[in-house]
């Protein structure tokens, strides 16, 4: 339920932090990590996949996995909670957009300036120098399910390319861990979209928020390590609830 009272604070701040998860690309068709029956966790061993151990054991592996998915988020269209969250930044002095997805489902919804913090599928880089690497889109039929493909070599050093993004175990990127933190500690609103919160240390921001005055609003279908630490829990689907949100609170369309 959303109360009058959320729609109020929302239109009175001036600050407000957009935080996502998976959870805001599933209804683009892309699969989150956790849910039951059709995240990705369910089918796939993360420690196979989302370690630098497992890129260093089988690189064909984790690199073919990725490139299945780079293909998947090619072919996937922001939904109306990327463009709701991207709409409400014209009504908000300052709305920052902080997420943990690899897509690019927020920046083709139309918002500017994403901070990722889990990086991103455009952007792998070299295992050994750093230089990043632009790739082509990936080839029509060669990429697929569990299929191998041996990650390209470096053009500066020779190395080896990887994904560009976050796994178990290693630093979040330091600007944007740094500006993530800055926006949650100085914004009135704190949105927690479409994330189960289990990823530290990501899943602090929240609590940075509330502890520095912020009003948080949860915006999930099932429950989350956030249930009954938010000020709003809005039960429900991303693509559902933002847009009416949008709609309620300055009688905006999308
Ligand atoms: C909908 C919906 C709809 C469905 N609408 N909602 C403190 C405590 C405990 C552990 C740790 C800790 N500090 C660090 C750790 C270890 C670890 C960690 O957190 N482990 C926990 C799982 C226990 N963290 C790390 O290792 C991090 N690094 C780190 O801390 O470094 C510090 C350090 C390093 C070295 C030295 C010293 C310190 C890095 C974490 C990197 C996570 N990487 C991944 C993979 C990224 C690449 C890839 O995509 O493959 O990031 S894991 C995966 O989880 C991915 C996600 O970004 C992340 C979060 O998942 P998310 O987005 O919440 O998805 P789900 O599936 O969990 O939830 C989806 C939600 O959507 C559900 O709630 C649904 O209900 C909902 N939903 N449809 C709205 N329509
Ligand atoms: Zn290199």
């Amino acid at each position: 339920m959303i109360c009058e009272e959320l729609l109020a604070t929302v239109r009175r701040a001036n600050r407000v932090v957009v935080f996502t998860g998976a959870g805001v690309s599933a209804e683009s068709g892309v699969p989150t990590f956790r849910d039951a029956q059709t995240g990705l966790w369910a089918k796939f061993d993360p420690t196979e996949l989302a370690t630098p151990d497992a890129f260093h054991r089988d690189p064909a592996l984790v690199w073919g996995w990725y490139e299945w998915r780079r293909a998947a988020v090619l072919r996937a269209q922001p939904n109306r909670a990327h463009r709701a969250i991207a709409a409400m930044a014209r009504h908000v002095p300052t709305l920052t957009v902080i997420t943990q997805n690899i897509d690019d489902l927020h920046e083709r919804g139309g918002s500017r300036e994403v901070v990722h913090l889990h990086g991103r599928l455009e952007r792998p880089y070299c295992n050994q120098c750093g230089e990043v690497r632009t790739l082509a889109p990936p080839v029509a039929g060669v990429t697929g399910e569990g299929r191998r493909m041996n990650p390209p070599t470096c053009t500066r050093c020779d190395g080896r390319v990887r994904p560009g993004v976050v796994w178990f175990g290693e630093s979040l990127p330091e600007r944007e861990w740094f500006a993530a933190k800055k926006a949650a500690s100085e914004c009135q609103v704190f949105f927690c979209v479409g994330t189960s919160s289990l990823v530290y240390p990501p899943a602090s921001l929240p609590r940075i928020a509330g502890e520095a005055g912020a009003a948080t609003i949860q915006v999930n279908p099932s429950p989350t390590e956030m249930d009954g630490e938010v000020t709003w829990d809005i039960l429900g689907a991303a693509g559902s609830v933002m847009p009416e949100i949008l709609k309620r609170a300055w009688d905006a369309n999308l």
